[in-house]
């Protein structure tokens, strides 16, 4: 494919998905694997091909396929999972672990691919109204990506670290275990609630094929493929 088509094919996958939360709210989530979209080696050499192929088809749809059989064995009705992951009182006791796990990983998973682009498909920073904000609350975008990284390498065990846009409209960095997010009213502290912008996955299971151990080594190569247009739409200026 030359890069026109690939270009168009793009466009029509993200046109045609509801992966990215956009304006004031992030956007509804249905319980299906999301196509990825861009092929899984186009973010190499910075995401090789056999980690994006097991991140998306393995380990993602294991989140769904576990957070359905979680919600049929409560009796829970399917929903939409940014719902389900945004007021998880609704599921019984019993199985809101499960749930809270596995939902906010489906979502995460979700907003993670719609994240990334191959490298030079885009903005290599953050523009307009965002750019802006960025450089406004953290001093330049090196100091926000500084902060954004080692909210990432600090991260104990396995977790996400996030830019969100907090109900007063004000950026912060946050970073969360497991597959928690921002979105977690009641799960998360209230200091950290807010509209995810950008999120990056610290799992090991992101980056140990290529980066073992050398997690900011990953975190470094990373903001390569950032897709600065997709984060850019997201946040209400
Ligand atoms: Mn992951």
């Amino acid at each position: 494919m030359n890069r026109r088509s690939f270009v168009a094919v793009t466009g029509a996958a993200v046109a045609g998905s509801v992966l990215s939360p956009s304006r004031s709210e992030a956007a509804a989530l249905g319980l299906e694997l999301p196509v990825l979209p861009y092929a899984p080696e186009a973010l190499e050499p910075h995401i090789d091909a056999m980690t994006m192929g097991i991140h998306h088809g393995k380990h993602h749809q294991a989140y769904i396929t576990n957070l359905k059989a979680a919600l049929a064995g409560a009796s829970v009705a399917e929903t939409d999972a940014v719902a389900l992951v945004s007021d998880l009182s609704a599921v019984p006791e019993a199985a809101r672990m499960l749930v809270r796990n596995n939902a906010g990983g489906h979502v995460n998973h979700s907003w993670f691919w719609n994240w990334m682009a191959p490298a030079g498909s885009g903005p290599a920073g953050p523009e307009g109204k965002l750019g802006e904000a960025i450089q406004s609350t953290f001093g330049s975008i090196d100091d926000f990506k500084k902060v954004f990284g080692e909210a990432g390498t600090k991260r104990f065990g396995s977790g996400w670290a996030w830019l969100i846009q907090k109900a007063d409209g004000k950026l912060a960095v946050v970073s969360t275990p497991n597959q928690d997010n921002p979105l977690m009213k009641g799960v998360v502290p209230d200091s950290d609630l807010g509209k995810p912008l950008l999120g990056l996955d610290v799992w090991e299971h992101a980056y140990y094929l290529k980066y073992q151990n050398k997690r900011p080594d990953y975190i470094a190569a990373w903001w390569n493929v950032v897709n600065w247009k997709a984060v850019g739409e997201g946040y209400a200026g």
